[in-house]
């Protein structure tokens, strides 16, 4: 059963762990990777000093942390799953357990929308727009200029993460059988400036078409492109990851300086071309995991935040 929570505005257990994550102070670093599986997370933990984490949990939600050293700097690799609300769990619960400035960096799976990014294509976003399913619209109960789906403003990555994203796969690209990248000599490729979309479904709002259900997303891509027309990815994390970093850095404990800054980046790797309807392979997915796992682990530790004389007792000490 699960331990008693104390706290019905915040749950933490007697240790201090939050209810959903399962983590308490000491457990997870100032600077994270967040993924969607298990499989991802322990490909990239293998980039680790050492070959694995010095600590690992699995919350009874199936929240999957793993910490330990990348050059002896302090890493966390946590994987949650999909889409927004478990992202809006993880960046609350993790912040809670965390003191001083946080660096975050999605590496997620994405389609891709044109053959400027082809399977296999790692990117780098600078921004990401959100589009939300418009649920009142569904009701037939609302005025007729309604529309079916809510395309936000774009929120900004962080640019010095973004930029050292870039130059770190780069600087660590893999020398790869072509024959894997469909005679490709120059495959794998990564991709700066890339404009995203997070949408809250895989299905509905990333334009799927379905007989199952009335989504009225016939035009949604057409739409979306036309509003920004270099758009060219789309997966469900990246925008309200940085929405919360803004939330965070407005918030009370930011601006009084009792709380540390929370900075974000992504990095995503194209599984499925919606223009050529192709998708990924098991053998290409091992390939970009391990060398943006290593990439992004170096851009991690390349980037000075304000505890890093000290990275506090934890784990990894
Ligand atoms: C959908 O298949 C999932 O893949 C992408 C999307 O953002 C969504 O979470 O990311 P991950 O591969 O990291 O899960
Ligand atoms: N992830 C997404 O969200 N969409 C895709 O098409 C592929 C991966």
């Amino acid at each position: 059963m699960k331990d008693l929570m104390l706290d019905a505005n915040f749950p933490r257990d007697a240790e201090g762990r939050t209810y959903h994550v399962g983590t308490k102070p000491g457990e997870v670093a100032n600077r994270i990777i967040t993924v969607g599986d298990y499989t991802r997370a322990r490909r990239i933990a293998k980039s680790f000093d050492g070959g694995k984490p010095l600590f690992e949990h699995e919350s009874h939600r199936k929240f999957l942390t793993l910490t330990g050293t990348y050059k002896g700097t302090p890493i966390t690799v946590v994987a949650i799953g999909m889409g927004f609300s478990l992202v809006d769990f993880f960046v609350r619960e993790c912040r809670a357990v965390v003191q001083g400035d946080l660096l975050i960096v999605r590496l997620g799976s994405c389609g891709s929308l044109s053959d400027r990014a082809n399977v296999g294509t790692v990117v780098v976003p600078y921004e990401s727009i959100g589009v939300l399913r418009n649920y009142d619209h569904f009701t037939g109960k609302t005025d007729t200029s309604s529309r079916p789906y809510t395309i936000t403003q774009p929120l900004p990555c962080d640019k010095a993460l973004h930029d050292q994203l870039f130059s770190a796969l780069q600087a660590t690209k893999p020398k790869v059988d072509a024959n894997l990248f469909d005679g490709n000599t120059n495959a794998p490729v990564a991709l700066d400036n890339i404009k995203n979309a997070s949408a809250d479904s895989f299905y509905s709002s990333q334009g799927r078409q379905s007989d199952l259900f009335d989504d009225q997303n016939e035009d949604l891509i057409k739409e979306l492109q036309s509003q920004q027309p270099d758009l060219q990815t789309f997966e469900m994390e990246t925008y309200l990851l940085n929405h919360l970093a803004i939330a965070a850095n407005s918030s009370k404990s930011v601006t009084s300086g009792q709380q540390g800054t929370m900075r974000m980046g992504a990095v995503q790797m194209v599984f499925a071309n919606r223009a050529s309807q192709a998708f990924i392979t098991p053998e290409q997915v091992e390939i970009l995991e391990l060398w943006c796992g290593k990439a992004v682990c170096e851009a991690l530790v390349s980037i000075q935040i304000k505890d890093d004389k000290v990275h506090g007792e934890g784990v990894w000490s």
